[in-house]
């Protein structure tokens, strides 16, 4: 496997004008006929016809109508070719069914279904597979199936084949082909300027037909909102979603045809959380915004994903506040930050959002690209502010699209509505690493003065970091919790910089970094005090959360490094939030919710300790009884307070109060012994409810009762069984979690083809930090023996599985030997793919 460097980029030597397709599908046996208007590109460095192509059978090759005989190689294809345009044609066999990568055109359950992004179209016929060589897609499907769908507009169709006709020129990943037996709930949208666009929801029949409504409606509030706040319309007659059980990612934002994993947009009270509701409507509309933000503009090669994802993610996640709550999204937008991406920072797999070299860029498709390449945007957003954000992005939108661009091009357009100078602001695409920023504060004669120092430690092939530009959002308040310093947004660009507030009449309280307005670690030796009165009196609702947060972690170390147990102030402090009516109860929910066993044990790690999970794990069971004792007395009122009448609906209001509810009934299932969890199990009309009480009981090792009548009720659903199967291992205890996980993968239901079941079971085992790390290293045996299983059946979803690895270093020598032994071990299995072999690589370092 080779190294490939952003540096090494050069044009393509031929471009391609338009692209014609026939595929005569074949389980086994799936020809592929193309048709390509090759004209040599007038900015080619190189002369080289060379074409992608892999598991190809190669049939035959023609320029312009005579038969060639082409090199041949396991990467492609190269011949001698003209230097003026010509028609090149070629036919190939691929088999669809033995295809288990999911990678090309594969088979699942029965639909010929495909996933070309990043580099899968090359697995279908010959091609210049990369994202910079556009071209307009026609193609003709033919196969004995009722539904046969690609990109764009239906051209013409009859028993037994389709034609269809994409008039927009697209990069070959985002290529998509489907045929099966499926039925779609169908609806319309019209488009300001007045495109009645058809829209369909497919799903193959037999169940899933009355999970697509919430899907249908979050497309329609997407169409609608990328006009509103982005003024992007959509650009094709049909918009098709069809939903696939077997896939590696959540979903595909393939021209006019998405993709998505039947997880991703399958939904129903039944059988769907609220969290779940969420997520579908963030990823629906996150593949639809990339109409714009990838698909018209794309990205010129694939160091440049972060300028999609990161601007897509950017979008659903401003979507998502819209739609919802702002303070709840920004606040669960951290977190999933903080838990994934800051670890990314902290480990071997640490890379810039624009990465600079990989081996296999699946292994790219990463928090850092996503999350982080959206809390860029973010930053950007809040230094050039809302009004020249959205010029800039009417300019970004005007000016490159039909292009695949560079971030150099999306930084410009910043630059030229501005006037800034962003070079230094493009250190965030280039430089790796969380960046921890230091607080000192001083106050003397009526001004208070923030000493700012930041600095990022050194990542794997970076030693020495820049300053970054840090938008820092501060507010002051005085002693009674009112603002005497409103909101304010501090540009730090110097490694040490202090800003000062003059006028003030006593010493204030800071809330620094506000709204989290930049993904970085602070370290401010506030007193508990002062973290108590922020989460008593913030008006900034994340840091409110945030202090809460704060005072919780350090507790959880303080019980773990010199036996604390749990002050009166912070479970006082605690109580007055749940108590607080005029709190939305999503925030009370989120307050009440614990930092994870893993955070406690990266926390732990950044202070300098090596953390036990054992004993994070003990502690955090003592810190939760402790809650529930305080709130005793209150914890009935409240779970009472947030039943719901009516019937379910997935509203952020209801959810909310559901969201309470259930880490109420959590508490109190410490102190009645499951007694109303079992009641609410067995009363339960909804999956938010009825895993709510299962999760409650299992974490007080009881419910074998309910698994099994949750088995016996759902047992025909795959997407409720995933759940099922990821609960028992994420809330096993600890010395049974590997055991439990290995009993699991023995259940007839278990299927490793199945990505979404794979990661249930194993992704499961991750969750479960005390019983992944026991110290009798079965958990990663365990883990290890499977990604062996499964890589030469699905590398991707194997490589991304590896990152259950990725804190090794933090831990004692015993648990490292255990691990590396792990790693040596995938490293060592003989035919281990490019991907596995990447990601173990780096991981042992
Ligand atoms: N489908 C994946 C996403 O939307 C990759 N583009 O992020
Ligand atoms: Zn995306």
């Amino acid at each position: 496997p080779q190294t490939i460097y952003l540096s090494d980029y050069t044009p393509p030597a031929y471009l391609v004008d338009s692209v014609h397709l026939t595929f005569k599908l074949g389980a086994t046996d799936t020809r592929v006929i193309s048709r390509i208007a090759f004209r040599p590109n007038p900015d080619a460095t190189s002369k080289e016809f060379f074409l992608h192509g892999q598991d190809l059978r190669f049939v035959s090759a023609m320029i312009d109508g005579a038969p060639i005989t082409p090199d041949l190689s396991a990467e492609g294809l190269r011949y001698d070719a003209p230097d003026a345009p010509f028609v090149f044609e070629a036919e190939v066999e691929i088999s669809p069914s033995t295809n288990t990568s999911l990678e090309g055109l594969y088979m699942s359950n029965g639909m010929y279904c495909t996933q070309c992004e990043a580099e899968g179209f090359r697995k279908i016929t010959y091609y210049p597979d990369r994202p910079d060589v556009m071209a307009v897609f026609t193609v003709r499907i033919e196969g004995d199936l009722p539904v046969l769908l690609s990109n764009g507009n239906p051209v013409a169709q009859d028993e037994g084949w389709a034609e269809w006709h994409d008039p927009w020129p697209k990069p070959a990943y985002l290529f998509a082909l489907i045929a099966g037996d499926l039925v779609a709930l169908s609806d319309t949208f019209t488009t300001r300027s007045g495109r009645k666009v058809d829209l369909n929801i497919w799903v193959r029949p037999g169940g899933d037909e009355a999970k697509r409504a919430f899907g249908m409606d979050a497309l329609k509030k997407s169409m609608a909102w990328d006009e509103e706040i982005y003024g992007r319309e959509y650009d094709l007659d049909l918009f098709n979603i069809v939903a696939v059980d077997d896939f590696n990612m959540g979903a595909m934002e393939n021209k006019g045809l998405n993709i998505f994993n039947a997880s991703a947009v399958l939904a129903s009270p039944e059988t769907a959380t609220d969290a779940d509701f969420e997520r579908i409507e963030a990823i629906i509309a996150h593949e639809y915004f990339h109409n714009w933000t990838g698909n018209r503009i794309t990205c010129r090669d694939w160091f440049q994903l972060c300028l999609k994802e990161g601007l897509t993610v950017f979008r659903d996640q401003q979507f998502t506040g819209d739609m919802r709550s702002h303070a709840v999204t920004r606040i669960d937008d951290a977190m999933v930050l903080r838990a994934h991406q800051f670890r990314e920072d902290n480990g071997p797999l640490a890379h810039p959002v624009r990465p600079d070299s990989f081996v296999e860029i699946n292994n790219f498709y990463t928090a850092t690209v996503y999350e982080k390449g959206a809390e860029v945007i973010g930053m950007l957003k809040l230094l050039v502010g809302d009004a020249d954000y959205a010029k800039a992005l009417d300019l970004y939108f005007d000016r490159h699209d039909g292009d695949a661009a560079t971030i150099e091009d999306w930084l410009r357009v910043f630059e030229d509505v501005t006037g800034r100078d962003l070079s230094q602001f493009a250190r965030w695409y280039s430089q790796a690493g969380t960046p921890r920023l230091t607080v000192h504060e001083s106050y003397a004669d009526g001004t208070y003065q923030l000493h700012l120092r930041q600095e990022t430690p050194p990542t794997p092939g970076q030693e020495t970091k820049e300053p970054l530009v840090l938008p820092i959002a501060v507010g002051l308040l005085n002693e009674n919790g009112a603002e005497v310093v409103p909101t304010t947004v501090l540009e730090m660009t110097q490694a040490e910089q202090t800003f000062s507030f003059g006028g003030l009449s006593s010493k204030p309280t800071a809330s620094i970094l506000r709204n989290f307005s930049a993904p970085v670690i602070v370290k401010h030796d506030k007193t508990n005090a002062e973290r108590a009165f922020l989460l008593a009196h913030d008006t900034d609702p994340f840091n409110r959360w945030d202090a809460g947060r704060t005072l919780a972690q350090d507790l959880l170390m303080r019980m773990v490094c010199d036996n604390a147990t749990p002050d009166t102030g912070f479970l006082d402090g605690l109580a007055a939030v749940l108590r607080d009516d005029t709190l939305d109860p999503a925030f009370r929910a989120l307050v009440l919710r614990l930092p994870s066993e893993e955070d406690t044990a990266q926390a732990l790690f950044d202070a300098g300790h090596t953390p036990d999970p054992a004993v994070i794990n003990d502690v955090h069971e003592t810190l939760k009884l402790h809650i529930a004792q305080h709130l005793q007395d209150t914890l009935p009122r409240i779970y009472a307070d947030m039943s719901v009448d009516g019937p379910y609906t997935p509203d952020a209001e209801p959810a909310g109060k559901r969201a309470l509810g259930n880490a109420v009934l959590a508490l109190q299932s410490k102190l009645d012994g499951g007694k109303a969890a079992a009641q609410q199990f067995a009363s339960a009309d909804n999956m938010t409810q009825q895993l709510g009480a299962l999760r409650a009981l299992l974490q007080i090792a009881k419910g074998a009762h309910e698994l099994a009548a949750f088995e016996a009720q759902w047992g025909h659903d795959r997407l409720v069984m995933d759940k099922w199967f990821a609960l028992q291992v994420s809330l096993a205890p600890a010395d049974q979690a590997a055991a439990t996980a290995e009993k699991l993968t023995a259940h007839p239901d278990f299927d490793i083809k199945n990505p979404n079941r794979f990661r249930a079971v194993f992704g499961g085992l991750r969750g479960n930090t005390a019983g992944f790390h026991h110290r009798s290293g079965a958990g990663y045996d365990l883990l290890a023996d499977w990604l062996i299983k499964l890589d030469p059946l699905n590398p991707q979803t194997t490589a991304r599985m590896t990152t259950a690895f990725d804190t090794w270093k933090h831990y004692d020598t015993e648990r490292q030997t255990k691990i590396r032994e792990a790693l040596e071990r995938i490293a060592g299995t003989s035919g281990l793919s490019g991907d596995t072999h990447e990601m173990v690589t780096r991981l042992l370092g």
